[in-house]
């Protein structure tokens, strides 16, 4: 089918008629991506303030980790982990040392990251910790986002990601977020062979915990000899202003999810690290996936990666997130509308005044939209802010001024 002289309408009434109606987009047909732009099909240019949720830090269509997509893919692109291949284990070095653990598991999404690393904590429970067979609990935040399997949505409180797909797996416990009093209680439990817990809650709405919180975890699981897993799959890579957002806190979990920006947001490749101890729970013919570890995925996660040690997306992101803030900040002075904002480098958010079920936010994307810049909502009155972490300080003023400008707009 030529496309060329379609219509955005034409676009959306394809997805609506021959996809499942599983999303909600923000009605904007986009056909082009560069740093941190993109187009739509009619030409209009828009800051992207989404990132694919994190997962483009390194801007749209970062001309080396393309070129390192097209280098591969000329070679080889698969082969499956029946045999060896030239890219896996040069990958598998990289990573580790760039992320100081022992080992990787290569896997491609940020739920299959999420999946293997229970799997996993569960493993070490019964090998090493010695909890009775089928008897691990594994403890989730209250709010939490982890992904879309049985599994993970078995741990869920969100109604929307949870009902009518029953029954539940077993072996969850569920406490509140940012709440250590809750967890120390929670860890007596001998049964408990894991915390799982996202260093800042995403869907939660860029739910910041206090300072000290995953310091405090991660001591409490040490203590009673309970691993702590953090899902970075969204605040990893460069995202809150360090390479990951434990460093903020000079927190190693024990087992480290990573996803989205690991490739840049060009394909899925996701990650779970950890030392022998607990990896080599894990033996041949026990987990894997066909795609994982491919040499195309190696290939573009390394580059991913050098861009951003490269490019000091962190040290950027950090410097950003200050400014945007603080231009929030004053906003916010200055209107009834939005009542905070929050965040951590380049993961934020503002509350807009109303409720959870209002429409206000989503007509606020609306108009940023139609102002240039894109945006979604979260739960109703929450937007989230998320631009590629490529921006300079210029351009994020800019940025600034657009939502500003719209919020002022909406206010009258
Ligand atoms: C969707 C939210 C973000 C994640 C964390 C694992 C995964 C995710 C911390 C799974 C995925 C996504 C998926 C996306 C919406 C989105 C999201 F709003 F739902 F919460 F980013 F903030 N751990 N997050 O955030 O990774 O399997 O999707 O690769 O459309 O469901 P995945």
């Amino acid at each position: 089918m030529s496309t060329e002289t379609m219509t955005s309408q034409a676009f959306l009434e394809l997805e609506d008629k021959y996809g499942a109606h599983n999303y909600h987009p923000l009605p904007v047909v986009l056909s082009k991506g560069e740093g941190i732009y993109v187009w739509d099909v009619d030409g209009k240019r828009y800051f992207d303030f989404l990132s694919a949720y994190s997962a483009v830090n390194q801007g749209h269509c970062h001309p080396r980790i393309i070129n390192a997509l097209i280098e591969q893919s000329r070679e080889l692109t698969l082969t499956s982990r029946a045999f060896y291949n030239d890219q896996l284990g040069v990958y598998e070095k990289f990573v580790t040392e760039y992320f100081g653990y022992d080992k990787v598991l290569p896997i491609n999404t940020g739920v299959e990251a999420v999946e293997t690393a229970l799997k996993l904590c569960r493993k070490w429970a019964y090998k090493r910790k010695g909890i009775e067979m089928n008897d691990a609990k594994i403890i989730f935040a209250s709010g939490n986002f982890h992904g879309r399997t049985l599994a993970v949505i078995s741990a869920s409180v969100d109604p929307d990601a949870r009902k009518e797909f029953g029954p539940y797996m077993p072996g969850i416990v569920i406490i509140p977020y940012n709440d250590t009093n809750v967890l120390r209680e929670a860890l007596k439990d001998p049964n408990v062979a894991g915390f799982i817990v996202e260093p800042i809650q995403g869907e939660a709405g860029v739910y910041v915990p206090d300072d000290g919180y995953l310091s405090e975890c991660s001591r409490l699981c040490k203590e009673n000899n309970v691993l702590f897993i953090a899902d970075e799959v969204q605040t990893g890579i460069a995202r809150t202003g360090k390479l990951l957002a434990c460093d903020h806190e000079e927190v190693r979990p024990d087992i480290l999810i990573l996803g989205k920006a690991l490739s840049g947001g060009v394909f899925p490749v996701s990650a779970v690290l950890a030392d022998d101890e607990i990896m080599m729970c894990i033996k041949p013919g026990e987990h894997g996936s066909t795609f994982g570890g491919n040499p195309l995925a190696c290939a573009v996660a390394m580059e991913a990666l050098k861009v951003v040690e490269d490019e000091n997306l962190a040290q950027n992101a950090q410097y950003l997130g200050g400014i945007f803030r603080d231009r929030m900040q004053s906003m916010i002075e200055k209107t009834d509308l939005v009542t905070l904002v929050r965040g951590k480098g380049l993961l934020n958010a503002i509350v807009i005044n109303d409720d959870e079920n209002s429409k206000t936010a989503w007509n606020i994307c609306l108009k940023l939209r139609d102002n240039g810049l894109l945006a979604k909502p979260t739960h109703g009155n929450i937007i989230r802010f998320a631009p590629p972490l490529v921006m300079t300080e210029e351009q994020l003023h800019e940025c600034c001024d657009i939502i500003e400008k719209t919020i002022f707009e909406f206010d009258n």
